[in-house]
Order: structure tokens, then C-alpha cells, then sequence
């Protein structure tokens, strides 16, 4: 495998007056389609190339191009670049906190292994490269309340270790090689018709389901676990803004995003103005609390603000209702 690593020569991105050619991995999870269908809408159908291992449903297949990418196949993945003429690849692929304490083996090879293979690449190219970061890329020694963009960070998961390790290798590529890294630490992205895949913040999304199926929720957090939450428009918009920035605007490459904060409790409240029935019982587990325990309550985003005009449109009133409507609007359709 050769890779630019040890050349002299530093990165020229692509004339800015030319529509970026995207490559997303991991595209079938949560974020992939919405931000595809996003960025199509900006750049073209034929310039977002969405991938991943698994089949996509027809829906997917036909609203754009969808090719197989696995990131540990480094030759294939230089074969897409190349070929595809790609300038910016957002690399969704990972195993997500829970499902990567349950698997750590397989978390460190995608998370960590793949994420290599897609940093040469990106350098090897000269691509502006996204890479999600989390709150999750915090530990308890961080400040939690709010955790500001530059503190400790020293995770107790492999999903969070990965992380900040991606963090690090992205800033370490971008001072070394000029490689155009981004990177935002999103908090639990809560959406309805893609569903999240093993995470910590995964009941934030399955409460409004159960609110309108059964009516029950069994929540696997205690009542008072504060977290940082965003839905998913502003998770796609902050990307989207983020990616579009000058370079000049960006005075750092790692930022935290922040939306609203809410505990079961709270959020189950506000789902009870809209279905006073809804009862939620709690039963933790011990796996998921204790990283929900280990990871900030709520993110400082002023960097963000400040340098490339982030501000969310969503707050804890305004998901609820959209997110019922939402999911309403599904139901009869299906
Ligand atoms: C998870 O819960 O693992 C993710 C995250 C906050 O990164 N949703």
C-alpha cells in the first residue's frame, strides 16, 4: 500500500468554482441517506455516491447511486476514489458505544483500522474528509457540565477511544500534510426514519415510538440521566454548514455541536402534553448507565457559534412535536 505519508508535499484542494464529488460510508446507518439526499439536492443526484456493506432498501437504490464499500478494503476504496474523481469523503462508517463494548474486537478494526484506510486516502487524494466525533468521546474525568471543545478526554469505551483517537490522527494529518480534516462531536441524533444502531442515546429515539404503539416505554437509563440531543435536520445542517466553511473561518478542526439536554424524565413529560398516557418504567443497565454516567450532560458549543455560525433550530418542545408528527405521518403511509 502506498500512501502520501512519507512525500514532502502537502494537500491542493480542487478548484472551489466545481461541485464536490462525494463518497459517504457507512451510508445506510443513521445519518448516511438523509445527508445524501441533502447534499444531492445542492451538488447534483450523480455527485453524492452513498456506500456500505449491506443491500439497500429500493427506495435508497433508486434515488441515487449506491455502490458496496467495505472501509477494511483499502484497494477498493482507493479504486472508488480514483474512479469516482471523489473530493470529499464523509465517513460515517462505525460501531456505535453500546454494540462496540459487546464487540470490542470488531469496533477496533472498524473504527480504528478502517478509519486509517480512509485517512491515506484522504491525504493520498488531497479530500476534504468529515469524520463524526461524540459525546462520547469524553470520560469521567472531563468536565461534564458543560465539556468545552479543548478538555480531558479519556473515554472508558472503545467507541470512545476510537474517537478520540480519529480526532487526534485527523489534526495530526491536517498540521502535518494540510489534509482538510472536519470533525464535529455530535450529541445523540434522534430521527425517525432511519433508526440508530446500538448506541447509549438509542431510547431518546424508541420512546416516541412506544408512546404511540403501546403506550409503554421501558427505559434502560434511570429517570435523571442528562445528555446532550439534537435532531436530526440540525445534525445534517451543522454538517452540511460545517463542510461549506472557508478554511480561513475554522479555528479549530474538532468542534462540539450542541442542540438542547434532556433526561427520560423530561423528555417523557413533554411527549405527555401530546399523549397524556404514556407511562415509562425504568430499568437500568448496568452497561449503558455507566457510560451514559461517564459522558458530558451538556456540550459547550461557542467555537462553533462563533467561528462557522452554527445554531440550532431544534429544542426539546419543538422535537417532541415534530417527532410525533413524524412518525404519525409514517404509519399511515405504510
Ligand atoms: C451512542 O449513543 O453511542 C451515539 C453517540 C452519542 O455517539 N448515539
Amino acid at each position: 500500500q502506498m500512501s502520501r505519508w512519507n512525500s514532502r508535499d502537502t494537500c491542493s484542494p480542487p478548484p472551489p468554482q466545481e461541485n464536490p464529488r462525494v463518497l459517504i460510508t457507512g451510508g445506510l446507518g443513521q445519518l448516511g441517506v438523509g445527508l445524501a439526499q441533502i447534499l444531492r439536492k445542492q451538488y447534483g443526484r450523480e455527485n453524492v455516491i452513498l456506500s456500505d456493506i449491506k443491500k439497500p432498501p429500493p427506495h435508497v437504490f433508486s434515488s441515487g447511486p449506491f455502490v458496496y464499500a467495505d472501509v477494511l478494503d483499502y484497494k477498493l476504496l482507493r479504486e472508488l476514489i480514483v474512479n469516482n474523481r471523489i473530493t470529499w469523503l464523509v465517513h460515517y462508517s462505525a460501531l456505535l458505544s453500546a454494540v462496540g463494548e459487546a464487540n470490542v474486537a470488531l469496533a477496533r478494526k472498524i473504527n480504528i483500522t478502517g478509519l486509517h484506510n480512509v485517512l491515506d486516502l484522504a491525504v493520498e487524494n488531497c479530500l476534504r474528509l468529515f469524520v463524526p466525533s461524540t459525546i462520547g468521546a469524553f470520560g469521567p474525568s472531563s468536565p461534564r457540565d458543560p465539556a468545552p471543545d479543548l478538555c480531558v478526554q479519556r473515554p472508558r469505551t472503545i467507541y470512545g477511544v476510537s474517537k478520540v483517537h480519529g480526532e487526534l490522527m485527523g489534526e495530526y494529518l491536517h498540521h502535518k500534510y494540510g489534509l482538510d480534516f472536519r470533525c464535529l462531536r455530535y450529541p445523540g441524533v434522534i430521527s425517525v426514519n432511519t433508526a440508530p444502531g446500538g448506541g447509549t442515546t438509542d431510547y431518546a429515539v424508541q420512546i416516541f415510538h412506544d408512546a404511540l404503539s403501546t403506550g409503554h416505554h421501558e427505559c434502560y437509563l434511570r429517570p435523571d440521566t442528562r445528555l446532550p440531543m439534537m435532531h436530526i435536520s440540525d445534525c445534517h445542517r451543522a454538517t452540511v454548514e460545517f463542510m461549506q466553511a472557508p478554511e480561513c473561518q475554522l479555528s479549530l478542526r474538532t468542534y462540539n455541536i450542541a442542540a438542547m439536554s434532556f433526561t427520560p424524565e423530561e423528555v417523557a413529560q413533554e411527549i405527555r402534553k401530546h399523549l397524556p398516557h404514556l407511562k415509562v418504567t425504568y430499568n437500568p443497565d448496568s452497561v449503558r448507565q455507566t457510560i451514559a454516567d461517564s459522558w458530558p450532560v451538556r456540550f459547550d458549543d461557542s467555537n462553533a457559534r462563533r467561528d462557522w455560525g452554527w445554531a440550532p433550530a431544534f429544542g426539546l418542545e419543538e422535537l417532541v412535536s415534530d417527532m410525533l408528527r413524524l412518525i404519525r405521518e409514517k404509519r399511515t403511509n405504510e
